[in-house]
């Protein structure tokens, strides 16, 4: 058993982690690899960290899941909805927003997947988005499972986009169960999210990310890995860099900006992995304290934590 202080931590740090690592990310976006000096420089001369669709779009899924106490598709879709509304120009990727005037037209959420791509949305914007899952179901995998995979049916209900988002969260709770500092055993970790995820696609990259450990060249780890906006070129990615780096959320997320790419993305849920390792404590200061909406990130962090006792019978409604 974990003690509440480092619980309470792991959901601030779950969620924190992604809009730090969102934040830190944006402006490098779809750029070659980076070099970690200019990375550095250009982190150290920004004000405000302005976050970007990853985080809004974690934010509405905690929203939701505190308000309704669980998964409903119809009160989540409904907020991702009218949070877009009120900031479209969050930098979202090209069908959410199709979506969700779809949703306002009357569409039913649950059928609203399938009608921008055939076969329904790859993309890695229902992984980039699930850390609240991973952190609310840590200790409950059938649970995580299934929300994860309803969570993704209202925008990504392509099988690889639904499978991302299972095996982010997974990762996330995986973390949530690990003492930080604690020997850090990369190929436990990443075995165990092998045995987890039901994809192919997934499991030979995690193959590989097992076999990159150690590396440091940018270029190799994002020609194996892909450092794309698809769910499976961007998802074993940011658990490679969480995996290489467990011991410094720093590093995790700067390893995913170095590689280019989705780079708000990738460190995004780099930083969730890590911030839900690490705790929040593990999130550097002089990043957390610039993050843009800060106190309400922490806040809905704390609420789902009182949701996650309450659930377990540890707090009285
Ligand atoms: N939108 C961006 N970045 C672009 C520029 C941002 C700029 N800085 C700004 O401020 O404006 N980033 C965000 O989008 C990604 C998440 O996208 P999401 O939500 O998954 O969108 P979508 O449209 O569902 O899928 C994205 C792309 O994936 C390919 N794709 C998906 N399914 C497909 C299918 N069945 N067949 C073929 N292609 C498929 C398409 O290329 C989609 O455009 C994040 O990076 C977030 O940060
Ligand atoms: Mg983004
Ligand atoms: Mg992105």
């Amino acid at each position: 058993m974990l003690p509440d202080d480092l619980l309470r931590s792991k959901f601030v740090g779950a969620l924190i982690g992604t809009g730090v690592g969102d934040a830190v990310g944006a402006g490098f976006e779809g750029l070659a690899p980076f070099d970690l000096q200019t990375i550095e420089t250009v982190l150290e001369e920004r004000g405000v960290f302005r976050y970007t669709d990853d985080t809004h779009m974690m934010i509405g899924v905690a929203e939701s899941l505190v308000a309704k106490e669980g998964f409903d598709g119809a009160h989540m879709t409904e907020v991702f909805t009218s949070n877009y509304e009120a900031e479209p120009w969050r930098g979202y990727g090209p069908g959410p927003p199709l979506l969700f005037r779809m949703f306002r037209r009357g569409e039913p959420w649950d059928r609203l997947g399938e009608k921008v791509y055939h076969g329904g949305s790859y993309g890695n914007g229902a992984a980039m988005r699930i850390a609240p899952v991973g952190a609310l179901y840590h200790d409950d995998i059938e649970s995580l499972r299934e929300v994860a995979y309803s969570s993704s049916q209202i925008t990504h209900s392509h099988e690889l986009g639904k499978e991302g988002a299972a095996l982010q969260a997974y990762a996330v709770a995986v973390a949530f169960g690990m003492q930080p500092g604690s020997s850090f055993d990369a190929e436990a970790f990443l075995s165990k999210l092998i045995d987890f995820v039901q994809h192919t696609a997934y499991r030979e990259k995690l193959l590989r990310a097992k076999k990159l450990m150690g590396v440091d060249d940018v270029s190799l780890i994002a020609g194996e890995l892909g450092h794309g906006v698809e769910a499976f070129n961007s998802v074993p990615t940011a658990i490679y860099c969480f995996a290489s780096r467990a011991s410094s959320f720093k590093d995790a997320v700067l390893l995913a900006v170095r590689l280019g790419g989705d780079t708000d993305t990738i460190a995004a849920m780099a930083g969730a992995i890590s911030g839900a390792y690490l705790g929040v404590e593990g999130v550097p200061e002089r990043w957390y304290s610039k993050l843009e909406n800060r106190v309400y990130i922490e806040e809905l962090a704390n609420k789902l934590y009182g949701l996650w006792l309450r659930k377990r019978g540890l707090l009285s409604p």
